[in-house]
């Protein structure tokens, strides 16, 4: 009996006609008839790091008014570890008043996001990041993403190497063809064969992600990477990564085929081997992913279905060397450490928490003026974190007192007295940029946490160090299933109410209740923290709590070999 083969995506079909990565994305630029592009270079435009969206606040009233929709693009920045220059910030901060929404957002893969940039002002965008050199090539798209990587330069005399291996990754996996420098830059096409070593001419089947973690900080959360290092010291010296493999957040409502899956750690590497091994399992993301189904298409579906044996030993056959036995770690938490912390060589760097990672000016908090004249004097760099922080790292001691002023007077001092919920919480994006959002997060996330912090105050648990994820579709930007809690939007004002995550991010949590609105959630939430309150063991977080009290079932963690 003969199968016919499934067919290729229509993403499939546009990636092989495009020319590698070209299409017709320079004719869409210069159309005066629409703010949109053409569909096909929709897809493509992502390679490059943008996404054409749309205010959907005024969709529907633009729909009625026969207008097309208000459509603007937003450019994604491709960093590397998250460290930035004072003069890239300010570079950007210029770029997010003169073509943006006078917001700058930092991202939860350390990356700067600027919304509201219309067709006509793309280019010009473009040319000016790259010339505060940076760029946006291959932010989004079926390619490696942000290489993220653990930014805190406090504790570790190794993190500087440690750091370079990001960069050094992120570099070796970009594509190569020179699309991305003719449409923006205006560059010649220049004569001769081109190729993409690593991706072939259809790139990925799917997105690609890779992080560094550097034990005990998981503040990248390696194990929702579809390719993870994580650092080992020994004696304070870097002798390798151990490897993990496979994992990712995305799923879809109501379709049990999709779902967020830990990596699994496949073994040990000296540090040489690394940029082999990220380019092989990049390879076998493109040889075995699944380009018949978008949905299906993530190189977590091929660990899950395949097994880890089989990936292992097709990943050495390929490497032509054998991994060795993963070496022992220990995660202590995912989270950001805030305020001032000195560094190993006696600069002192300080943590900062933004709201969702928005940095804008509102009453009473000019964070997009304060940051600017931070930048303005600061001598460091900026780190950008994973979950949506800001460190201004490297500040000498003499210096400490003039940024505290300017923190002060610009509101970024929030962190000082916001309870552990808030300064821990992440939201994604959602309404009104995003496309796929079908319920609020980044907007809802204030007023949700100032509800619960009255019930954390009720039941004495305000210093509890909860640990909240909020985002507005399953597809879990801000890796909403390793939250202790996590709301994950089902339909205007209605979640799904997730529980039972670790904190350490080796745990996914758990469906817990389904569909219900504000009152329901808190309602879900009572008894747990009245319990909690009385039940919980000496520096016990809430996900173990929920989970060891059997409100949700333990998922199997993602322990470390036995230290
Ligand atoms: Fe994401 C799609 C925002 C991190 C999983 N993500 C989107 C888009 C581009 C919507 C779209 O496709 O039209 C969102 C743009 C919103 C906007 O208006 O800006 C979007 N994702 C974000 C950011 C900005 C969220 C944030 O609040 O910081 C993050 C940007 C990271 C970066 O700098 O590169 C972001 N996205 C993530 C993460 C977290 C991570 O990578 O650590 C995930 C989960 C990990 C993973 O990939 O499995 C994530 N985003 C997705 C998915 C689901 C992919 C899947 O496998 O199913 C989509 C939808 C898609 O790709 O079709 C998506
Ligand atoms: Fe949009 Fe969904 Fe990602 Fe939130 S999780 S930014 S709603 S795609």
């Amino acid at each position: 009996m003969s199968t016919t083969p499934k067919p290729l995506t229509e993403v499939e079909h546009i990636k092989t006609q495009s020319r590698l990565l070209r299409g017709t994305l320079a004719e869409s630029l210069v159309d005066p008839v629409t703010g949109a592009i053409a569909p096909q270079d929709t897809a493509l435009i992502k390679f490059h790091g943008s996404y054409q969206q749309d205010d959907r606040d005024v969709r529907e009233e633009r729909r009625q008014q026969k207008l097309e929709p208000d459509y603007s693009f937003m450019l994604r920045t491709r960093l590397p570890g998250g460290v930035a220059t004072p003069a890239q910030w300010l570079a950007l901060d210029a770029l997010a008043r003169e073509f943006a929404n006078h917001t700058l957002r930092i991202t939860t893969r350390q990356a700067f996001q600027l919304h509201g940039v219309i067709k006509d002002n793309l280019k010009p965008t473009i040319a000016r990041i790259n010339q505060a050199l940076m760029d946006t090539l291959a932010a989004c798209g079926d390619v490696n993403r942000n290489v993220m990587c653990n930014p805190n330069p406090v504790d570790s005399r190794v993190h500087e190497t440690v750091y370079r291996w990001a960069v050094r990754i992120s570099e070796h996996l970009l594509p190569r063809t020179r699309a991305y420098y003719e449409v923006w830059m205006g560059d010649e096409k220049v004569g001769g064969v081109e190729e993409e070593p690593i991706y072939g001419p259809t790139y990925l089947p799917r997105k690609f992600k890779a992080a560094v973690a550097v034990p005990p900080l998981n503040d990248v959360d390696v194990f929702a990477q579809d390719l993870g290092f994580i650092a080992i010291l020994e004696g304070g010296e870097l002798v390798g990564f151990n490897v993990s493999v496979g994992g990712g957040m995305g799923a879809t409502h109501g379709d049990a085929a999709t779902y967020p899956r830990l990596a699994d750690v496949l073994g040990f590497i000296p540090p040489e081997k690394t940029l082999q091994v990220a380019e092989e399992v990049v390879k076998m993301h493109r040889d075995f992913g699944d380009r018949t189904s978008r949905k299906h298409a993530r190189l977590k579906y091929v660990l899950e279905e395949r097994g880890v044996p089989w990936f292992t030993a097709e990943l050495e056959k390929r490497l032509g060397f054998t991994l060795g036995p993963a070496r022992p770690f220990a995660f202590e938490h995912n989270g950001d450490r805030f305020g001032w912390t000195e560094g190993h060589d006696g600069k002192w760097h300080l943590t900062l928490h933004l709201d969702s990672g928005r940095v804008a000016d509102r009453p009473g908090a000019t964070h997009l003026t304060g940051l600017r004249e931070i930048a303005h004097v600061h001598q460091g760099d900026f780190r950008l974190t994973g979950n949506q922080n800001l460190i201004i790292a490297g500040v000498p001691a003499a210096e400490r007192a003039r940024i505290d002023a300017l923190v002060a007077k610009h509101g970024l001092d929030g962190f000082r007295t916001a309870s552990p919920l808030r300064r821990n919480a992440l939201a994604c994006v959602a309404l009104p940029t995003c496309g796929l959002a079908m319920a609020e997060a980044e907007r809802y996330l204030p007023d949700f946490v100032q509800r619960v912090e009255a019930r954390l105050v009720a039941h004495g648990l305000l210093d509890a160090n909860l640990l909240l994820r909020i985002t507005g579709c399953p597809n879990g930007c801000a890796r909403p299933y390793l939250a202790e809690v996590a709301l994950v939007g089902k339909a205007p004002g209605r979640y799904n109410l997730h529980l039972g995550g670790d904190a350490r991010g080796q745990r996914l949590n758990h469906l817990y209740r389904e569909n219900i609105d504000e009152a329901g959630i808190l309602a879900a939430l009572e008894p747990l923290f009245a319990q909690y309150a009385r039940e919980r063991k000496q520096g016990e977080g809430f996900g173990d709590f929920v989970v060891r009290a059997g409100h949700v079932p333990a998922a199997p963690a993602k322990a470390a070999p036995a230290a």
